[in-house]
């Protein structure tokens, strides 16, 4: 018995805590609030890197002589501030804008107010709810290599999960160094050169001029199968990045990334670079059908021309689809990409 009546009045102090801690959160003067980017975030946590200065700041108390220094973090621009959100607020991911206001004394801050999100890239969780995985993205660089070799169909997912969040895709094909003569991978990026895509070719050790010319002013996003060199990528175009590499042998012959966690990269005036393990998982699930063309530019107009309305475009003799790859007006690998992706999306949605 006692001990049940103790556990009642924990709760009921507990609930009491929260209540006095909400009261305060919504008694906050927001009037003076700070702009901040969300750069990283650990469950509840977040990390937010300050864009703004405080119209007055606030004043570091004096110190008595032969008293120790007290803790003080000045507000500075650029720097990051571990922070906590006002409890109405949504899920926070890297790359959000929001208001918050910073503590000197502890170096910790608060989360106010999120801006609405230009972009946001989601994935399924376990429990196939979507997760946000970064907010305001403004290009996903899909990175490939020769070595570990490329699975085509990947690309195209990726092409599609862009194409569903509205945000352009940059081909890279890294690793130069380690491409030969008549390599099937050139092929390979000269056939998403002509369906429209944008592509280049680099090698992270190697002059990145022309790619960081083009992600100058963007926030990027970079995924890709593990151990094509995002993270190499990222560190040589961002010296002190300092993101973790792997050589690819143990680590992703398991399917498992070296980068685990997404990190927002400052990159030159107004651009940020996010290396992200959590975007390579870009679910399809939620999608349908329609968006899944929109990954596929090259069927447009030939999709809606079978002879038949509800042709399955795998074995119908007058299938539009299918007699344009035979013409090679079109790719077969790209139609049994198309295909296996819709199969897949009409799949996940008889089982939810
Ligand atoms: N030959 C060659 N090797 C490279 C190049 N870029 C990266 N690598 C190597 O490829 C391996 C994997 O690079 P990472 O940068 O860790 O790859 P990642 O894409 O970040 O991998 P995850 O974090 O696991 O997703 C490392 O051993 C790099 O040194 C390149 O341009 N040429
Ligand atoms: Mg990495
Ligand atoms: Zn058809």
């Amino acid at each position: 018995m006692a001990l049940i009546r103790k556990r009642r009045l924990t709760e009921q102090q507990q609930r009491r805590i929260q209540k006095q801690q909400q009261t305060r959160q919504e008694e906050l003067d927001t009037s003076n609030d700070l702009e901040g980017l969300v750069v990283q975030h650990y469950g509840r946590q977040l990390e937010v890197q300050a864009l703004s200065l405080p119209d007055e700041q606030p004043i570091k108390p004096e110190v008595k002589t032969g008293e120790p220094d007290p803790f003080w973090k000045p507000i500075e621009i650029g720097t990051v501030w571990r922070c906590h959100t006002r409890t109405n607020l949504e899920a926070l991911v890297t790359g959000d804008r929001v208001k918050w206001q910073a503590d000197p004394n502890t170096g910790l801050g608060i989360i106010t107010a999120i801006h609405p999100r230009q972009s946001l890239l989601t994935r399924p969780d376990r429990y196939h709810k979507v997760k946000p995985v970064a907010a305001n993205v403004s290009l996903i660089v899909i990175v490939f290599a020769s070595f570990p070799e490329v699975a085509p169909s990947l690309i195209d997912r990726y092409i599609v999960a862009c194409a569903d969040a509205d945000i352009p895709a940059l081909l890279v094909l890294n690793k130069a160094d380690l491409i030969q003569e008549n390599d099937p991978i050139l092929t390979l990026m000269q056939e998403y050169r002509v369906l429209g895509y944008e592509v280049m070719q680099c090698q992270s050790n190697g002059d990145l001029t022309a790619l960081a010319d083009r992600l100058a002013g963007e926030t990027v996003a970079f995924v890709g199968q593990s151990g094509v060199g995002k993270s190499s990528l990222i560190n040589a175009l961002v010296p002190d990045a300092a993101q973790k590499t792997n050589i690819i042998s143990e680590n992703s012959a398991l399917g498992q990334h070296t980068t685990t966690s997404t990190r927002l990269i400052a990159f030159g005036e107004g651009a940020a670079l996010i290396d992200s393990p959590g975007i390579r998982e870009f679910g399809l699930w939620h999608l349908n059908a329609d968006k899944v063309q929109r990954g596929f530019p090259e069927l447009e107009n030939l999709l809606g021309h079978c002879q038949f309305r509800n042709c399955t475009h795998k074995h119908e003799k007058q299938c539009a689809l299918r007699l344009a790859a035979e013409s090679g007006e079109i790719l077969q690998r790209r139609l049994d990409s198309y295909l296996r992706l819709t199969d897949e999306i009409t799949e996940a949605q008889q089982k939810n």
